[in-house]
């Protein structure tokens, strides 16, 4: 066989790319910036049901955005199932269900691990109401992070913290309905700076396997030591079947929230890689691939729309390695040469196929340029230009 037969079929990776579905996150459309300000923006959703409006609009731009993320109370509605058929009727669903133990005077000192049980009950009570959000929007996700954790040694028993936290986990896996998900996010450090109860996937997996098949840890990009090699970790959880998910996003020092593939394409594409050669990418997975990011001074819908190109870009250069080539090197120990096949794809230039791939799917071959000059920012502008902007804690 020649290298050119073992090439992927082209029609195959085609199929992949129009098949993979990257979820954008509610609260990227509202206001958001660091502790030190918040830099409004124009045209900024009012509403859950004005970021539904963005996120399907980014979509229309991009036809492989379908579902958007809430985060609640951030996005909280009388009706859900309302809000749900609006989404439905703009095209696109309602995906993961971000619950948020971290915003009330209650969990200074943690929620679910808070040594307190009156405000366990409180937070394991705000997680159950969150699958009857999951119920009433058909939501298949329950996205979990704690900002749980001490800053000071000794401040708590850590095992003591461990029983609580599985307890609390133990509730809400068992109020989850057949199909539906919970997915575990763990991250180093911040806004505990001594310990987080859940700093690392180990931590998550190791929950996440004495709850059951249903349970499967999430990888945010943000959340690692430098120097962490994440798609060590995609690989390992995919291998077990326990990789739920991503919220992507890029960041050159800590949780920085940036677009992903801005800071380090070339780790967006190794972990892409993986995927793809782990099966990630086949729907019976089930890898979930969100975007967890703020847009503190760029254009939001633009930035979004961007982001899921760069996502689009690393799958596709991803989709291009020549796995058998690779398997063959690997398998003669050919160092360079496997590494080499990596090189090649994340080398090729995919914006041409993609370009065509969006002909095909009938949409611009150009969804940034398309939105810029669609007039899209001037309307939601005027349309918003009174009543409050929607950003982090509304
Ligand atoms: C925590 C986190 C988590 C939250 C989101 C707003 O840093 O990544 O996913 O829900 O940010
Ligand atoms: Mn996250
Ligand atoms: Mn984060």
């Amino acid at each position: 066989m020649t290298e050119e037969d073992s090439m992927p079929d082209r029609s195959a990776v085609l199929a992949a790319l129009r098949a993979q579905h990257i979820e954008t996150p509610s609260w990227a459309y509202g206001n958001s910036g660091t502790r030190f300000k918040v830099f409004a923006q124009e045209g900024v959703p009012r509403d859950a049901y004005e970021k539904i409006d963005d996120a399907a609009t980014v979509h229309r731009f991009t036809g492989v955005a379908p579902t958007v993320a809430l985060h609640i109370p951030w996005d909280m509605v009388d009706d859900y199932a309302d809000l749900a058929a609006h989404a439905r009727n703009q095209g696109i669903g309602i995906g993961a269900i971000n619950p948020n133990v971290f915003q009330e005077d209650d969990y200074r000192l943690g929620s679910v691990c808070n040594p307190d049980p009156a405000v366990r009950r409180k937070a394991l009570d705000h997680l159950l109401e969150c699958v009857d959000i999951m119920d009433a929007t058909g939501s298949q996700d329950l996205s979990l992070w704690f900002a749980d954790g001490t800053n000071y040694p000794g401040q708590d028993s850590i095992a003591g913290r461990q029983e609580r936290l599985a307890e609390a986990l133990r509730a809400v896996y068992d109020r989850l309905g057949a199909d539906q998900r919970m997915l575990l996010e763990y991250k180093l450090f911040e806004p505990a700076f001594y310990t987080m109860d859940l700093p690392d996937w180990g931590t998550s997996y190791a929950h996440c396997v004495d709850l059951g098949r249903r349970a499967k840890v999430l990888v945010d990009t943000g959340h690692h030591a430098p120097g962490t090699n994440i798609e060590f970790i995609v690989a390992f959880l995919l291998h077990r079947a326990k990789l739920g998910g991503f919220h992507f996003n890029s960041r050159f020092y800590a949780d920085d929230d940036l677009m992903v593939g801005a800071a380090d394409p070339f780790q967006l594409f190794r972990i892409m890689a993986e995927i793809v050669l782990g099966g990630g990418l086949d729907k019976a997975s089930g890898v979930a691939f969100m975007l967890d990011q703020c847009h503190n001074i760029e254009p939001k819908v633009q930035a979004l729309i961007r982001s899921v190109l760069n996502v689009q870009e690393a799958t596709a250069k991803a989709l291009l390695v020549d796995a058998e080539a690779l398997r063959k090197a690997q398998a003669e120990g050919d160092v360079l040469g496997a590494n080499a096949v990596l090189m090649d794809a994340y080398n090729t230039d995919v914006r041409p196929m993609l370009a065509e791939l969006r002909e095909d799917m009938g949409i611009d071959p150009d969804p940034v340029g398309a939105y810029r000059r669609s007039g899209h920012f001037d309307k939601i502008r005027a349309e918003r230009a009174d009543g409050a902007a929607a950003g982090w804690g509304a």
